[in-house]
């Protein structure tokens, strides 16, 4: 590279900083307790904040570069933090946020999704999911990373206004199943996504939602994706979705003028082979603020 080359290299990890003003924020949320496969997705803010310098804010596909400052609101503290407890704290750094048009949550287990939602405030906010599993166990044993859509029922969040993308054969019960269509959710699976097309599912289920709420939180369980594309989330499995579809989908997602809220959770470094999950957590922030600037 040479150094008139070096100096036009704006990376991402550029625009992250204390901006008080900016329209984005982010928040670390690394949340662990009670998984149900033990494992470390308390390293994910800080290694999705590692890997951003390694992504230009060049975008070859529209001819425009990255813009949006991005505030970094840090981490919250969440060390040994069950899900029950870490509502409040969750919820409070997400109101925190409140004067910004997008709130990235970056997690932490997949049970930062009910205090994700409650910081937006539960009246006027629908649900969309993109996760291989509907998050619908019994909340009887306590609160974990396998029920924080069941969660959201119970405190009285409308099913009808939760949409789920992305469902795997074979990784849930019956019921749950029966618990989704009761509850009046549309429950969208891995092999309609794969008929109709990944994206086109979820610009249909954003355009049902904007219909029925003022706002929109999203939350990205990221093993929705393949496990021969990513391996770093226990619950991954053959037959996801591909990265091309969480991309493409994600820049819908960013693009949405009702989505208040984004959370990519279930992010487990420890699992990580050869940067596959930072480079795939880093470039799905890049299609998101893509998105963003789109609005
Ligand atoms: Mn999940």
């Amino acid at each position: 590279m040479t150094s008139s080359e070096a100096l036009s290299w704006r990376s991402v990890a550029d625009l992250v900083g204390d901006h008080a003003d900016a329209p984005v924020a982010v928040i670390g949320c690394p949340l662990n307790e009670r998984s149900l496969t033990p494992g470390r997705c308390d390293l994910g803010p800080r290694a999705f904040r590692a890997a951003l310098p390694r992504f230009s804010t060049y975008d070859v596909e529209t001819g425009r570069a990255l813009t949006t400052p991005i505030h970094d609101a840090g981490d919250v503290a969440l060390k040994a933090v069950s899900p029950a407890d870490a509502l409040y704290p969750l919820q409070t750094a997400v109101r925190a946020q409140a004067n910004r048009d997008l709130i990235v949550l970056i997690g932490g287990n997949n049970a930062v999704t009910r205090p994700g939602v409650h910081g937006l405030g539960l009246e006027g906010t629908a649900l969309l999911t993109l996760d291989a599993h509907f998050d619908l166990r019994d909340t009887d044993q306590g609160l974990t990373n396998g029920n924080p859509v069941q969660a959201l029922l119970d405190d009285g969040l409308d099913g009808r206004r939760i949409s789920q993308i992305g469902l795997a054969p074979f990784a849930n019960t019956r019921r749950a199943h029966d618990k989704a269509l009761a509850a009046g959710i549309s429950v969208r699976t891995a092999a309609e996504c794969r008929r109709i097309g990944f994206a086109a599912v979820v610009a249909e289920e954003l355009e049902r939602l904007s219909g029925l709420a003022d706002r929109i939180y999203v939350d990205v369980d990221i093993d929705v994706l393949d496990r021969s594309q990513w391996p770093a989330s226990p619950g991954a499995r053959p037959g996801g979705c591909s990265v091309h579809d969480l991309f493409e989908a994600t820049r819908l997602i960013g693009a949405h003028p009702k989505v208040a809220a984004v959370d990519l959770t279930e992010y487990d470094p420890s699992l990580e082979i050869g940067d596959l999950g930072s480079l795939t957590v880093g470039r799905w922030f890049c299609e998101l603020l893509a998105g963003f600037e789109a609005r």
